[in-house]
């Protein structure tokens, strides 16, 4: 959008850290991460600097898929503490100047939702219509295999549709089977999620990142996908983006968000989407979300056996990417800028070389872009991939679901199998924060839902915490130099260098300021003619901090050094 520093949105300034609760901090030793830990380390955020945190999913939940599956949108799950412990939570963050974010898991329920348990009682309960049900497949028999009503496959592998003896007929869940999708074509189901957002917005949070957002409009014939190896089909087509999904979350920006304060942050996780799409989402005069979670630049690599069969990526591929997304959403819209998440494996691991060094260039490459960044939880550490050595180590229902399908139809060969999961599997982002280099890293007492990396005697936020060299101290410094200038926050973005592979670089600018960004994404030292003149620069931000004004002729950056230089005059 192009706006003035002066009636720019306040998250155009702000930036977002990411809390997965689990594995985050434990309080009572079970191992599992809770709302009192996160309560014991506000502090830490508020060094950082974070403008919100956005909480991963603490409501009642079975855990089939770590609180994605959800049977209450109204309480705590007592694995994480109890509604009073949010409400403390919620006031200590409030009282450093952070917001706070819920995730919003509404394109389904959990199947131990009351709404589901009625839904299958019967045909004719009058919330059987919440939920996507059809009869078997003409002229098959109900419960045999292919008798589901279309072929698409589950997010999680196998079919999407799961046959319930009781009623007869299947109900479709695009994530497990535990994980049933709602019927948003109903409108009783559409208000009763929006009473439950205006009743989290009543207690005080500050807005809602929304799972899977756009997914929940259907085509509603569900037509039969194409089919792959596995012999299931490909629906994608017929639900991402689906034929109502614009109309859909206006009518909720309508009836949760309009006449609240213009202080709430509303961020929509939308897999598959087109830059289209998100200009759509985004542009403030259509009342959708604020901005969107794009997938283009974390899906680059999958290979032709998808996420588990990793390809490598160049340099150049990432900066098509995002250089377009920057263009595209330049006008109108607003990006959000991220490297990982709970669903991703670490930046370090994937784009740098797991050194510090390597965490804080691609630190500052994303950072100046254009768009509102997202810290997840241990990125500012510099934190890496798990690096498991055994299929049995993974925790994520993902990655289990994956291992039994591939071994069933006997796909690949188990080292394959394990290089893949190292590369991409989800638990490389859940591993326990390493919060000092003590026993479980600082985590527990007790015994780790998922395995502690060993590197914790290493990477840990106490041994960083007054190294004003360390990673987290350099993502300090980014989130402040968001906070105090205005270029960084809402300049335009004009890609430089689009071929070469070593030197990420681009220009910022608003009115007459210009700063100019250029990053060493390897090991090595390069020099570099930027186009620009950068001569006696200033230095205004940088990874090494000897960096120095340039001097004549070609720019030299030393191996992972980021500048982020103001040319004078
Ligand atoms: O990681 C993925 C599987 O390969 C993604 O496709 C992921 O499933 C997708 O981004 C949706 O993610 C969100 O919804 C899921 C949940 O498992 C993820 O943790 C969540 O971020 C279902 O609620």
């Amino acid at each position: 959008m192009t706006v003035s520093p002066d009636d720019a949105p306040w998250w155009t300034r702000a930036v977002v850290y990411q809390i997965y609760p689990r594995s985050f901090a434990d309080s009572d030793g079970d191992g599992v991460g809770d709302l009192r830990g996160i309560l014991e380390h506000v502090d830490h955020l508020a060094d950082l600097g974070v403008d919100v945190v956005w909480l991963s999913p603490i409501y009642r939940s079975p855990q089939d898929d770590n609180g994605y599956d959800i049977s209450d949108y109204d309480d705590v799950d007592p694995l994480f503490g109890s509604l009073a412990d949010l409400d403390a939570l919620i006031e200590a963050l409030h009282a450093r100047g952070i917001k706070l974010v819920m995730d919003l898991v509404v394109n389904h329920t959990s199947d131990e939702h009351p709404w589901f348990t009625a839904s299958r009682s019967a045909t004719d309960d009058p919330r059987r219509d919440w939920y996507w049900w059809r009869p078997a497949r003409p002229g098959t028999v109900p419960g045999a295999p292919g008798a589901e009503p279309t072929n698409w496959r589950s997010f999680f592998s196998g079919p999407a549709w799961q046959y319930d003896e009781a009623t007869g007929e299947y109900y479709l869940h695009l994530f497990s089977r535990k994980q049933p999708d709602l019927n948003w074509e109903n409108p009783q189901v559409r208000q009763a999620v929006y009473a439950m957002m205006r009743r989290w917005l009543d207690r005080g949070v500050d807005g809602f990142r929304m799972d899977v957002i756009n997914l929940v409009s259907k085509v509603t014939s569900l037509p039969d996908g194409v089919v792959g190896v596995d012999g299931l089909g490909d629906g994608s087509p017929y639900y991402t983006c689906g034929p109502r999904i614009h109309e859909l979350l206006h009518e909720m920006h309508e009836e949760v968000f309009a006449g609240r304060s213009g202080q709430l942050l509303t961020v929509g996780e939308t897999p598959g989407v087109t830059l289209a799409d998100a200009v759509a989402f985004t542009d403030p005069a259509r009342g959708e979300v604020d901005m969107v979670f794009a997938f283009e630049h974390v899906d680059l690599g999958r290979g032709p056996g998808g996420k588990f069969d990793p390809v490598p990526v160049r340099l150049t591929e990432l900066k098509e990417v995002l250089g377009r997304w920057q263009a595209g959403l330049g006008e109108v819209g607003w990006n959000s800028l991220y490297w990982s998440n709970h669903d991703q494996p670490r930046v370090v691991s994937r784009w740098g070389d797991e050194s510090p060094a390597s965490a804080k260039a691609l630190a500052t490459l994303l950072h100046l872009h254009r768009g509102t960044p997202y810290v997840y939880q241990g990125e500012e550490l510099g934190m890496t991939n798990a690096h498991f050595t055994a299929v049995e180590q993974y925790q994520d229902i993902e990655v289990v679901n994956y291992v039994a399908q591939v071994r069933a139809l006997g796909l690949v060969d188990e080292a394959h199998l394990l290089a893949g999961l190292a590369t991409t599997s989800r638990d490389n982002a859940r591993t326990p924060v390493q919060w000092d280099a003590g026993p479980n890293a600082g985590f527990t007492s007790g015994e780790p839902w998922l395995t502690v990396n060993p590197n914790h005697v290493r990477i840990n936020a106490a041994a960083q915490r007054q190294d004003e060299t360390s990673v987290l101290a350099h993502y300090r410094r980014l989130i402040a130099l968001r906070h105090d200038e205005p270029t960084v926050a809402l300049g335009d973005f004009t890609m430089l260098l689009p071929e070469h592979e070593q030197v990420y670089a681009f220009t910022r600018r608003l009115g007459a300021d210009l700063l100019v960004v250029a990053v060493n994404v390897g090991a090595e030292p390069v020099e570099v003619d930027l186009g620009v003149p950068v001569e006696g620069a200033e230095v205004v931000h940088a990874t090494h901090p000897d960096a120095v004004a340039p001097g004549p002729g070609p720019l030299r950056l030393r191996g992972w050094e980021a500048l982020v230089l103001r040319p004078r005059g």
